[in-house]
């Protein structure tokens, strides 16, 4: 007999993980960890016949020969008797997709890097070729959206969703999955993202847009995590970082977001004594003043924010085709020929003093203009950045003045420019090594 099992506040993922297993292993029970996400909790409130598990009872290892671990590779996150532990004659399978942070020392693993473990599980199903109900093809596709953001998460691999679709046809139910995927707010975390919301204040570092809040909490408040999700959605910012300060115990709690590449909020989080992913990170700081807490906080994202990413002098081109001033428009036009630029920096000594661009030839009316100099038809209002800006900066400056090439200005003088395509490249990933 084996007996199957997954982390401690199990969420969507590991509950498909589980019942996903307890098709791979046929003579197979299961024990769910006694603590459930809250939606879990609903959707097994209606599904219990379908999948159903043991209690933990007389739950102890010499009934099972082999134990199966879902959705985890650590013996501190499962919810079971130390025996299990101490068990030696027991075998043990991990499915995970949580590389390299195992305490589990397992007789065999699959343990690979995809935005859901239950993704693992649905393709060994499909290729045994087992039946699957609508209703267990709901329940492990509520996984995959769950861990992988409905296949948006940086994690997210093209076997999520070559599973996801395998799902789908298995007739997986995806109104049933929004339902349940939706989360619900009590009246405390309504009143907290409230609370939130009138004490954030934004702080522009290098064109990224970071939001922090600082607000005080009263003793357990579950479902932080779910707040802070809520209040990144609303934010709409690239980083944001909320501090929840409880006064009594002398206790912070910094729950940390960042959207896409813009910066690792992990890394943050681990110089504070925390952890987690580039994208989701926390930490807890205990025996410190909320506003001494703050300030380590601003601290430390300043302190990311100058060191992330590639800055313009990365990505710029250089060195930089320029004309000068006295240039005529017809030297310009054949640069523009020859080259098959947009714009031109027109440059005096070292100093920009203005740009030249194809636009600026609808200008010319008669043909001896052309003789002209580029200075009496240049624009003399020209967009730069500094080489330290983020390229999340120079992107928002090209849509804003509907411009493809920025200059980068240091002390006045040119040392580089940064065209559409240096940040096409870099958003690609497309940047040489
Ligand atoms: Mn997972």
């Amino acid at each position: 007999m084996d007996l199957i099992t997954t982390h401690k506040n199990a969420d969507f993922d590991a509950l498909a993980s589980t019942f996903a297993a307890a098709l791979v292993y046929p003579s197979s029970s299961v024990v769910l960890p006694r603590n459930l996400n809250r939606n879990v909790k609903e959707f097994l409130g209606i599904h219990k016949d379908v999948f159903r598990y043991r209690s933990h009872n007389g739950l102890t290892p010499e009934r099972y020969n082999r134990l199966i671990v879902v959705d985890t590779n650590d013996w501190s996150r499962l919810d079971l008797p130390d025996s299990f532990r101490e068990d030696e004659n027991l075998s043990i399978h991990i499915w995970d997709h949580h590389p390299g942070v195992g305490t589990i020392s397992a007789d065999w693993s699959c343990i690979r890097e995809v935005g859901a473990a239950v993704t693992l599980l649905v393709d060994q199903l499909k290729k045994d070729d087992a039946p699957l109900s609508p209703i267990q093809a709901t329940l492990f596709l509520a996984g995959i959206h769950e861990d992988t953001g409905s296949l948006l998460f940086p994690s997210t691999t093209p076997l999520d969703a070559a599973s996801a679709a395998f799902l789908m046809e298995q007739g997986a139910d995806v109104n049933m999955i929004a339902r349940f995927l939706r989360p619900t707010y009590t009246q405390n975390q309504k009143e907290l993202l409230f609370h939130m919301l009138r004490k954030a204040r934004e702080v522009d570092a290098r064109g990224l847009m970071a939001v922090v809040t600082h607000v005080p909490i009263n003793g357990h408040s579950p479902g932080l995590s779910l707040v802070v999700d809520m209040f990144h959605g609303i934010a709409g910012a690239d980083i944001i970082v909320c501090l929840f300060s409880e006064r009594s115990s002398g206790k912070t709690i910094i729950i940390a977001r960042s959207s896409g590449e813009s910066l690792d909020v992990g890394r943050i989080m681990s110089s504070l004594g925390g952890g987690g992913h580039p994208n989701a990170a926390s930490a807890l700081i205990r025996g410190s003043t909320p506003d001494k807490v703050e300030a380590a906080v601003m601290e430390a994202l300043t302190e990311a924010v100058s060191t992330s990413g590639p800055l313009m002098a990365v990505i710029m081109s250089y060195p930089v085709i320029s004309v000068e001033p006295s240039a005529t428009m017809k030297d310009a036009a054949l640069m523009f020929r020859s080259k098959g630029f947009t714009g031109i920096p027109v440059i005096q000594g070292k100093r920009l003093v203005g740009i030249i661009s194809r636009r600026d030839f609808t200008k010319i009316k008669k043909t001896r203009q052309l003789d002209a100099p580029v200075k009496a038809f240049m624009s003399t209002n020209v967009i730069t950045v500094a080489p330290d800006a983020s390229v999340r900066e120079v992107a928002r400056l090209m849509s804003t003045h509907d411009i493809g090439r920025v200059p980068v200005v240091e002390n006045d003088s040119v040392v580089g420019i940064v065209t559409r395509s240096d940040v096409m490249r870099y958003y690609y990933d497309l940047l040489p090594d």
